[in-house]
This record gives structure tokens, C-alpha cells and sequence, in this order.
């Protein structure tokens, strides 16, 4: 077993440490004097038996973005989480760091150490407690139990405070990380970091008696391929240091921060992760002990792709001056990619053309899109061959995966951002083809739009393309367009047939609108249906009864020139129509007899038995202020801390409750991936500014009368400003109440007055700005990203409005109520808003 006995030995240390033992056997100490630690285990770091040892870095908030905002967030209990797979993903030691100027460092490392002792699957690994701060230092050697480690002292404040300090930490018993750092600074070459090492360990071993197999040194490792030439020996210096150190300082121990050699790769995870195992690979031989790393991210050695690996090995190990340019260019194809690709990384590249551009869009990758669509180009006759052929192909596994639940929606969109640079590539090779058919005539015309409500416009566009490259002329109204603009448009311009797209499911009933103005305009032109949520059923029940021309669904891009021709024959039209009707009503029938029969109570029948409360006792209370308020530029910050994110998940079709969701077998990781999406955009947008909300805020005098509740111009109640009429429960139930809002506001016979509230929120014009930007650029993820921002913040902030009007309403002052109790409605009062069942 590899580093003692906590967990067990990852594969990528298994590989490494095969590779020392078969290439370049360190040769065993003579003395073979063990370190032992503990947490509540205990914890042998012998040479012979433990070739490297892996102390988890994530749980510091330097490191870790991630960490520091849980414990900026003051969720302790998530950070532990972090702790938790650092040792599940083989950390045997983990380094804990709240060096953050913004917070109270010792209070957090006391805190945190207390929450880690009653986690055993965590403080089983012994504790290295990380900071620059000494009093940090000590509040965690004051918690810590079993024996931990130090991180770190140095020699910088001369030798009589590195003594104290040292000489405290034998007293706490705790193993201690020296810095090769003096009173001069820190320690670049390798004659530097030996020499201060080596003044240390006398020190230490001589005037503190402190044992030299606790002693463990750091000979910094400092960044590589910084751009600065004095920079490019340093891993060379680092690991002959520790092979000298190894021998003038006898038992002790070696460590780094193996992550800091590749900050310059900062976002390229696939690069970073090569560079520290082909650095540990090195530096492991040369004898180093232990490292500070991401437990469970180490790229194998032996599965570095070979290219790259040598690249990398030529920055790292300074093998010729251009080694860091060579390097920069070659990783910009890994720009972003998560590690997992980077494993099966360019095997599919060997694949035909057809299946790797299935990979790219399966996998949501650009970066080679338009070599290869211009590959397959060469290989058909026409442009369009190949959207109808590879593309297509490609597409419909997407498609099926999707279906499957294999993939999910952020997947699905960036597969489709894929496919919109393939057919933009293509785009010019099929106006030139057409340029070449002058001669073919034109088809017809095409009216395209989403309907109003909607924004999506992928598979519109696509359909557009494939109507444009079979000589349809296609005029392409865009998203959000409204009824009466369609049809104005599709009569200007004497259309032949209309397609109206849509995605969400709102836009099923904006079709149907559109349908009946039909009608109601008798615009007798034929009208196609398509979009994800759109169905041959719905089409048949809903759609088509709402207008007597031809009506039908076009399941997807690749059946709409069918369609089309069909209905621009004048052979086949009339047949073609026929058959459509007939389907469309045995598809209505056969729908009505799955319909199970609902019964209704009459509306009398209803209120006899509505809810009954007793208004004569019932507490009522007076908000401080009656009357209207307007808020105007409510920080987005204050918003953010009221927000609700588990529908920013559920928008993408993750399902699960956040930030649990981060954990599910399922959705797990792309609800990690698109978390990491969000909070950056969100940042952005906060210090940016660039959603501007505001709300509208009233608060009335106010008595119901049956259904309807009547709104006062102040508390005499003799004007009445307005009324609000609900629908009350009518279904049918076995036992209980038939419910209406309006029971819940005082009645006027009761002779009390009762009060309402009301609010309208925004989230700005600026959303549909940025999301707009975001299109333009053809990029449709982050544009729809941005929509779910916005939403999210528009519901943040009418729950926030919600807080301040139960401030006003007296009772808000005494609660006390976290965000997730804010979710669970814990508060006293309901908000209802308009589009839930209760208020259709
Ligand atoms: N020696 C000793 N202690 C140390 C260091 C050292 N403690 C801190 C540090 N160096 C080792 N720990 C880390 C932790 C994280 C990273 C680097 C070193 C790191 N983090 C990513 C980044 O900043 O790019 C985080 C990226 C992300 O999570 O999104 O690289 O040298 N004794």
C-alpha cells in the first residue's frame, strides 16, 4: 500500500510510482526513520514504503474559488463537503488555508477544524493547517487532534521567531512544513534553497531538539512559462534541490505546491494537469515526498497524449528557449475543455469525417468544426448534402440522446452552437450553388418565425437554410414576433405558406392564437408547425380545429422540403390536404377517449361550502404605510442573497434542488459545468451593472366580497380604487374546502378592514440587451444563460419586495428566517402571482 493507511492508492499515483520503481530506483536510506502523523488514524510516512504522498489543496480559499465563496457565504457544511472528496478521491493528508484579507482567519480555521473533528470519514486523514499568519497557525494547532502538520515558518523573520515558533509547535506535537525562505527573501536557484534548507534543519535539529523525520521542506515551486526567461529553470531548480537536500539533511522530509508550477495555464485544466504529472514524475525520482495537489485530478502519466507531453516536458524542464511559445500555441486547442475529454482527447480525430463531426456535436466541441465540414464538403456534390447527410446525422444522435436522458439541455445547446458554425461555413458554397441553378425556379415563398414569447430560433434557422438551398426564397421574421406582424408580413408579401416556430411550451397556445386570427383574417395560406414542444397531437387538437387550411407539424429540418413540395404541387395538394385532415381527426378521436371524464360543483355549490374562518377574532394587522412605493436600482448584490437558484438548474432541465444537485449521480456534473457558467456571468453582470431592476410596491385597505376583493383609498373604505376577482375551486372533491383567494382577505360584512399588498418587479431592459449581444454572436448558450439570470433575479427580487413589505407589515420585523426558509414560504402571508393555478 502507497502512503500509509488512509484510502487507497489512485491509479495515476500507481502509475508514477510504477514508473520510478522500474526506471530510476531511489537508493533507501540508511537510517529508515518513519514520520508518523494521525488523524483518527494513524498515518506512516516511511520511505520505503510510501513513494509519494498527496495532501488535498482545494480546502483553501486561495486555491479554490469554489471553497471561498461557501465560506465567504458562511456554509461551513459545504466546505466540509469539499474536505470530504479530497480524502475520497485520495488525499492522505489535507491542507486546510483561510488566508483571505476579507476574513477572520483564525475564527474560521477554529471553526472549521471543530466541524471537520465530527466528520470521521474526514478526520480520519491527519490535518495540515495552512497559513502565512503564525496566530492562524496556532488557532489550528490549538484545535487540532492526533497529530497534524504546520504549513509553514521560515527563516524570513530571522532565526530567534522561527525558534519560538518551532519550539510551540513540538510543544502542540505537530509536524512542521520549513519554507525555504530567509531574511533576504525566497529562494529561487537551487544553491539558495539548499544552503537555507540546510540552515534550518541545523537550527532545528541542534537548538530545538525537534526530530528530523518531522521536519519537512519546501523549496518553493514557483511558476513555469511565465513569459519572464529567469523564469524557466525553476522546476529544474526545485527538483535538484530536493535531490541535494535529500542528502545534507538526513531523515528529512520534502513537499511542494505542485499546482503553482502551472499558473500561467490558469483555464486550461488539460495542460496544468499534464505539467504537474510529468513535474511529479520527475520530482518524485529526484525523491520528493509529499505534494500539495487537487486529489483526483492528476492526469496519468503514461496517458499524457505524447504530443503534448513532450511539449510540456520542454517547458518544464528548460529544454530549449522557445519551449513556452511552443507550448501557448500548442494548448489553445485545450482552451476550456474539462479533464475527462482530455483523456480520449484526439483519438477521434483518427475517425472518419462523419464521425467526428458526430463527436463535435455530441460533445459540444468547435474548435475543429469547420475543417471538417469543409472536408466533407469536398466529398458531396452539393453543400446542402452535407447538413442533410453528416450534420444531420450527427444532430439526430444528439436528438436520441437527449431522448435517452443521456445529454442534457446545456449540452443540447451547445451542440446546436456547433451545428450553426457548420451551416455558417457552408452557407456561402450554397449561394453560390444557387447562383449556379439560375435557371431552377423558384419554389415559393416562406414566411419563418418564432412566435411571439420565444426566443429560440436554432432549428428555425436551420429549416430556413434547408428551404434556401431547395430554392424555397425564405423570409425569416427572427424570435418574438408578434401574431399580428406574421400575418401583415405574410399578406405584404403574398406568402405561399407560413411555418411558425417555437420552443417553450407558452408558444403552443401563442400558435393557436395565431391559428384563430387566421381564421378570423381569413388568411388562407397553409400553416406548419414546428418546434421542440410542438407534436402531431397537439397540432391535430389544438392547432388545426382553430383554422380550416392546411395545419401540420413538421417534426424536424430534414422532412420540411417534403412537406413544402407537397403542398406547392398543385397535383398533390388537394390529396395531400385530404390525407392531413383525415389523420388529424382520427388523432383527435382516439385523443378524446384517453380523456377521462372531470366533474365540476356549480359555483353556488362552491361557495356553500368555501373555507370558514372566524372573523371576528382573527388577528388583522395594520402595515405601517398605506400607498405606493417605487424602488429604483435595488443592488444587485442585496437581490443575489434573495435569490432561489434550483430553477436556474430545472431552465436546463436539471432536475434537483441546489446546491444538492451538485451531487447527483445524474445531472451532477453539468450542473457543476453550468454553476461554474452562471456565477461567472453573474459576476460579470453585477460588477457590470448591466441589469437594471426596479419594482413597484402597493399596499391597500381592503375587504373581499365573495370572489372578489375590493381595494380602498385608505381605511374609512369609502372609495374603492379597484377590484381584484379570482376563480374559485369548482373540481369536484370527495371532502374539503372549495378555496378562492379572496377568502383569506377579511369579508365586508365582517365590519374589519384588512389590508393587501401588491407588487410588480423587473429585472431591466438590460437582459434582454445582453442576451441579444450574446445572439449576435452566435452564441445561443450564453444568451439563454443570460435569460435564466434574469429570471432568477426578477424572482430574487420579488421576494426581497415580499421581505419589505412584510417589514412594512410589522410582522416581517420579528422574523428571522434564512433563504432557504424564505424558499419554503416559512413567512407569514402568501404571494400568489399571476400564471399559478390558483390565479390562471
Ligand atoms: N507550499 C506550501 N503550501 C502551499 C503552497 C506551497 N499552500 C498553498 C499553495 N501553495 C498550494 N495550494 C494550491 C491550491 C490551489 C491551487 C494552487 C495551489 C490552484 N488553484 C486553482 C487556480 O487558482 O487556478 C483553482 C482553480 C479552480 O478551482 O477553479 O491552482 O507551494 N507549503
Amino acid at each position: 500500500m502507497v502512503g500509509g493507511c488512509c484510502g487507497t492508492t489512485p491509479p495515476h499515483i500507481q502509475a508514477i510510482s510504477k514508473a520510478v520503481q522500474g526506471k530510476a530506483p531511489r537508493p533507501l536510506p540508511e537510517l529508515k526513520t518513519t514520520m508518523d502523523l494521525s488523524g483518527l488514524e494513524p498515518f506512516q510516512l516511511a520511505e520505503e514504503n510510501a513513494p509519494f504522498v498527496m495532501v488535498g489543496e482545494r480546502t483553501n480559499v486561495m486555491g479554490s474559488p469554489k471553497f471561498a465563496r461557501l465560506i465567504r457565504e458562511d456554509d461551513f457544511e459545504a466546505g466540509l463537503n469539499i474536505a470530504r472528496q479530497q480524502v475520497e478521491s485520495g488525499a492522505n493528508i489535507i491542507d486546510i488555508n483561510f488566508d483571505d484579507g476579507m476574513l477572520n482567519s483564525e475564527a474560521c480555521m477554529t471553526r472549521f477544524l471543530n466541524l471537520v473533528a465530527a466528520e470521521p470519514d474526514i478526520a480520519k486523514v491527519p490535518i495540515m493547517v495552512d497559513s502565512s499568519k503564525w496566530s492562524v497557525l496556532e488557532a489550528g494547532l490549538k484545535c487540532l487532534q492526533g497529530k497534524g502538520v504546520v504549513n509553514s515558518i521560515s527563516l524570513k523573520e530571522g532565526e530567534e521567531e522561527f525558534l519560538r515558533q518551532a519550539r510551540l509547535i513540538r510543544k502542540y506535537g505537530a509536524a512542521v512544513v520549513v519554507m525555504a525562505f530567509d531574511e533576504n527573501g525566497q529562494a529561487a536557484t537551487k544553491e539558495d534553497k539548499v544552503r537555507i534548507c540546510q540552515r534550518a534543519y541545523k537550527l532545528l535539529t541542534e537548538k530545538v531538539n525537534f526530530p528530523p523525520e518531522d521536519i519537512i521542506f519546501d523549496p518553493n515551486i514557483l511558476t513555469v512559462a511565465t513569459g519572464m526567461e529567469e523564469h524557466n529553470n525553476y522546476a529544474v531548480n526545485f527538483i535538484e534541490a530536493i535531490e541535494e537536500i535529500k542528502k545534507v539533511c538526513p531523515h528529512a522530509k520534502t513537499s511542494g505546491g505542485v499546482s503553482n508550477i502551472s499558473f500561467s495555464f490558469r483555464g486550461n485544466n488539460i495542460v496544468r494537469e499534464a505539467m504537474h504529472s510529468a513535474f511529479l514524475y520527475k520530482a518524485i525520482q529526484a525523491g520528493l515526498d509529499m505534494g500539495i495537489v487537487n486529489a483526483g485530478m492528476l492526469e496519468v502519466y503514461e496517458e499524457i497524449q505524447p504530443e503534448l507531453r513532450q511539449k510540456v516536458e520542454d517547458v518544464l524542464f528548460n529544454r530549449h528557449p522557445d519551449a513556452t511559445d511552443e507550448l501557448i500555441n500548442f494548448a489553445e486547442q485545450f482552451k476550456g475543455q474539462g479533464t475527462e475529454k482530455a483523456k480520449v482527447d484526439l483519438e477521434w480525430r483518427n475517425q472518419t469525417v462523419a464521425k467526428r463531426l458526430e463527436h463535435a456535436l455530441v460533445k459540444g466541441i468547435s474548435d475543429f468544426v469547420e475543417e471538417d465540414t469543409e472536408e466533407a464538403r469536398q466529398q458531396f456534390d452539393k453543400p446542402l448534402e452535407v447538413i442533410e447527410g453528416p450534420l444531420m446525422d450527427g444532430m439526430k444522435v444528439v436528438g436520441d440522446l437527449f431522448g435517452a436522458g443521456k445529454m442534457f439541455l446545456p449540452q443540447v445547446v451547445k451542440s446546436a452552437r456547433v451545428m450553426k458554425k457548420a451551416v455558417a461555413y457552408l452557407q456561402p458554397y450554397m449561394e453560390e450553388e444557387r447562383k449556379k441553378n439560375p435557371n431552377s425556379r423558384n419554389q415559393g415563398k416562406v414566411l419563418l418565425a418564432t412566435v411571439k414569447g420565444d426566443v429560440h430560433d436554432i432549428g428555425k434557422n436551420i429549416v430556413g437554410v434547408v428551404l434556401g438551398c431547395n430554392n424555397y426564397e425564405v423570409i425569416d421574421m427572427g424570435v418574438m414576433v408578434s401574431c399580428n406582424d406574421i400575418l401583415n408580413k405574410a399578406l405584404e408579401e403574398d406568402v405561399d405558406i407560413i411555418g411558425l416556430s417555437g420552443l417553450i411550451t407558452p408558444s403552443l397556445d401563442e400558435m393557436i392564437f395565431v391559428a384563430k386570427e387566421m381564421q378570423r383574417r381569413k388568411i388562407n395560406k397553409p400553416l406548419l408547425i414546428g418546434g421542440a414542444t410542438t407534436s402531431k397531437i397537439h397540432t391535430a387538437v389544438k392547432i388545426a380545429p382553430a383554422y380550416e387550411g392546411i395545419t401540420e407539424q413538421v417534426a424536424d429540418a430534414s422532412l420540411v422540403v417534403g412537406v413544402c413540395n407537397q403542398i406547392m404541387d398543385e397535383s398533390q395538394r388537394e390529396e395531400y390536404s385530404k390525407n392531413l385532415k383525415e389523420k388529424q381527426s382520427a388523432w383527435r378521436d382516439q385523443h378524446l377517449k384517453n380523456q377521462s371524464e372531470q366533474k365540476f360543483v356549480s359555483l353556488e355549490a362552491a361557495r356553500s361550502q368555501k373555507p370558514q374562518f372566524d372573523w371576528e377574532t382573527m388577528e388583522i394587522t395594520r402595515p405601517f404605510h398605506l400607498g405606493k412605493k417605487l424602488h429604483k436600482n435595488v443592488p444587485l448584490q442585496t437581490i443575489r442573497e434573495y435569490i432561489d437558484w434550483s430553477p436556474l438548474f430545472w431552465s436546463w432541465d436539471l432536475k434537483g434542488i441546489y446546491p444538492k444537485i451538485f451531487d447527483h449521480k445524474k445531472y451532477g456534473e453539468q450542473a457543476q459545468s453550468l454553476w461554474a457558467d452562471a456565477e461567472q456571468l453573474t459576476q460579470h453582470i453585477i460588477n457590470n451593472k448591466l441589469f437594471q431592476p426596479e419594482a413597484i410596491q402597493y399596499m391597500w385597505a381592503a375587504n373581499s366580497i365573495d370572489e372578489t376583493i375590493e381595494i380602498y383609498a385608505d381605511e374609512k373604505a369609502e372609495k374603492v380604487l379597484g377590484q381584484f376577482t379570482f376563480l374559485r375551486q369548482q373540481k369536484e372533491k370527495q371532502n374539503g374546502s372549495y378555496f378562492c383567494l379572496a377568502d383569506f382577505i377579511a369579508p365586508k360584512q365582517s365590519g374589519r378592514i384588512d389590508y393587501l399588498g401588491a407588487f410588480a418587479v423587473t429585472a431591466g431592459r438590460g437582459v434582454q440587451d445582453l442576451a441579444r449581444e450574446f445572439e449576435a454572436k452566435g452564441d445561443d448558450y450564453s444568451s439563454i444563460l443570460v435569460k435564466a439570470l434574469g429570471d432568477r433575479f426578477a424572482e430574487g427580487l420579488a421576494e426581497y419586495m415580499h421581505k419589505v413589505a412584510r417589514d412594512n407589515w410589522r410582522y416581517g420585523k420579528s422574523e428571522d428566517l434564512n433563504n432557504e426558509e424564505l424558499i419554503a414560504e416559512k413567512y407569514r402571508g402568501i404571494r400568489p402571482r399571476s400564471g399559478i393555478p390558483s390565479l390562471p
